[in-house]
């Protein structure tokens, strides 16, 4: 008989995937579960955040080359996007467009693109929106626009491709190639190697705000896994690991103690590990050799002027 007291299990993959990760060795989790209601609030924040680069060097990046990337994708293209598209990037990338035939963004969570869908189509009523619901890992039937167009451009900003372990990230680009299709091309933001001060910065910032960001993957456990978290008795870390070219975060047991997950016990060593993300850093020479492990080439690249963060422009072999 359990003598705890657990939320209800509401949501099962994640249960799956969670005692998977904290019955093997070393322990984990999935980094795609950062992303409740939570998780996206706090990533907002962290992409504000002083410390945090990538948001606000791909954006000036942006502003200073869109005229040449507009330029690149040439008129009437078909733009797709891996995410929901509620951001800023796809404004300015959309406004700057020769006659953009449509965008697509594809995202999990139908009721966010929907709603994100929604408030572009009334911004840009001369651009066909046509949001597609679904999990951009499986296959995909793109719709199509109404507007002849040219060619497909995916877009994946933010370097996102950068929480993929490589051998993912080389499977993910050759799953755009595809869906660019033979004249279209992968317009891609890559967050690039520096000074590893500048990194551990980034993924530790003074506010806590990664930390929060971090631990409220025990406190979804918590609220949909049936778990017994004590989120004090954890606390955040992120590191640089040179050989791997990544940061790392992990959380950290501040003692020996022991949760449960729907009733499981899990126990924890003082000081034990939980690894919750990988987010490789490239050099734009590692990066061009995964491109072409994936059949495409990069054609054009800009970078700031301290080379932080890269978008950079794929196209097939
Ligand atoms: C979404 N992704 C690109 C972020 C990154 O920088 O790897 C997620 C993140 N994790 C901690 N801070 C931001």
């Amino acid at each position: 008989m359990l003598d705890f007291q657990h939320a209800p299990v509401s949501n099962l993959e994640l249960l799956d995937d969670a005692l998977a990760g904290l019955t093997g060795q070393p322990k984990s989790l999935p980094c795609k579960y950062f992303y409740d209601a939570t998780g996206a609030k706090l990533f907002e924040q962290i992409c504000e955040l002083p410390e945090y680069y990538p948001t606000r060097t791909e954006l000036a990046i942006m502003a200073a080359s869109l005229g040449e990337i507009a330029r690149r994708i040439g008129p009437q293209a078909r733009i797709v996007e891996f995410g929901s598209g509620e951001g800023i990037k796809i404004r300015r990338l959309l406004e700057a467009l020769d006659r953009p035939a449509a965008y697509i963004p594809i995202d999990i969570s139908a009721e966010q693109l929907a709603l994100n869908a929604t408030q572009l189509a009334a911004e840009y009523p001369y651009i066909e929106i046509l949001p597609l619901a679904a999990d951009y890992h499986a296959d995909l039937q793109l719709p199509k626009p109404q507007a002849d167009y040219h060619s497909t451009v995916v877009y994946f900003p933010g370097s996102t491709l950068g929480n993929f372990p490589p051998a993912e990230a080389r499977a993910f680009l050759a799953r755009m190639k595809r869906i660019a299709g033979e004249n279209g091309a992968v317009l891609i933001g890559i967050d690039l190697q520096k000074d590893p001060a500048i990194l551990k910065a980034a993924y530790n910032d003074s506010a806590g705000i990664t930390a929060q960001f971090n631990l409220n993957l025990l406190a979804r456990l918590n609220a949909e896994a049936g778990g017994d978290f004590n989120l004090d008795a954890f606390s955040h870390l992120a590191e640089w690991n040179s050989a791997e070219g990544a940061i790392e975060m992990f959380l950290i047991s501040q003692r020996e103690q022991q949760a449960h997950l729907n009733g499981q016990p899990l126990q924890f060593a003082a000081g034990e590990r939980i690894h919750t993300e990988h987010s490789y850093k490239y050099t734009l020479s590692g990066f061009a050799k995964l491109t072409a492990e994936a059949g495409l080439t990069v054609s054009q690249v800009w970078t700031d002027p301290e080379e932080l963060f890269s978008i950079q422009y794929l196209e097939p072999e």
